[in-house]
């Protein structure tokens, strides 16, 4: 990737949450992760609440070796640190979610959980999902979709959301006509199998049904990094980050509070 391809995808990343990088898998690769997640997927039974997200497989990288290797793939490595976010560390596993054939579409929700703590304010990246789809997405199997800026914006949409997942998601109804919302400035991100999409855990994201008859699978990664403005920031750096206590701690919650604003 050339410095200015990058500095333009950290650009977007910044400002909308979200960017895409292109074949980063090889193809042997690929279809490997499409092999062991099929395995693992085949493994388990799938409880009722899953149904939204179709599945919810934590799997950590030392126990399935492929894990491990995704996580260490070095194309993202090298990706991300021709970036500028070389500092982002793996939480050590990824999530197979697979929308089966016919699986209702995912919810509104954003999944940052520190919304306590002052660095939720950070007008730069500190928590992100590293997405691989194993197949093309389209708008008839799923694909992502995301509200772009709403990482660092509040929008009327947040007070009219229920808490994503366990903390709420699982037992909304299919016809909720709020976490179903169809929002004007949603966008649907339908990409190869084989990219990368690098997503804010802070905006409001969504996925499409499957009205395909072939599973839709994606290895999501959750990825953080040291509470503290990044070199390449030369932007303001908000007032309540820099009196941040760095010992203090702070009550995980799902809920926006004073510092999305
Ligand atoms: O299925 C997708 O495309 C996104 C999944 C997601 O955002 C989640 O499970 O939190
Ligand atoms: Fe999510």
């Amino acid at each position: 990737m050339t410095s200015d391809v990058a500095l333009e995808k950290r650009n977007q990343l910044i400002k909308d949450g979200y960017c895409v990088v292109d074949d980063i898998l090889t193809q042997d690769f690929l279809e490997e992760l499409r092999r062991e997640s099929d395995r693992m997927l085949d493994a388990v039974e799938h409880p009722p609440h899953w149904k939204y997200q179709g599945s919810d497989i934590h799997v950590r990288g030392i126990d399935e070796s492929v894990i491990d290797r995704l996580i260490h793939w070095q194309p993202t490595r090298d990706t991300l640190e021709e970036m500028g976010l070389g500092d982002f560390k793996s939480s050590g596993g990824f999530i197979i979610l697979s929308k089966p054939p016919g699986g209702p579409p995912l919810y509104w929700h954003q999944d940052w959980m520190g919304w306590n703590d002052p660095i939720s304010t950070a007008p730069w990246p500190q928590y992100l999902f590293l997405s691989y789809y194993l197949i093309d997405t389209s708008l008839e199997n799923g694909c992502f979709r995301i509200i772009p800026g709403t990482h660092l914006k509040r929008i009327p949409l947040h007070e009219r959301l229920v808490q994503a997942h366990a903390q709420g998601g699982y037992y909304v109804e299919e016809d909720d006509p709020d976490m179903f919302y169809d929002h004007p400035d949603a966008i649907d991100l339908p990409v190869k199998a084989g990219s990368l999409v690098i997503a804010e855990g802070r905006v409001l994201h969504a996925a499409r049904g499957n009205q395909s008859d072939q599973r839709r699978t994606l290895l999501l990664g959750w990825h953080n990094r040291p509470p503290m403005p990044p070199d390449y920031w030369i932007g303001d750096v908000p007032k309540v980050i820099k009196n941040r206590d760095p010992n203090a701690q702070y009550e995980a919650t799902r809920e926006p509070g004073e510092y999305l604003v």
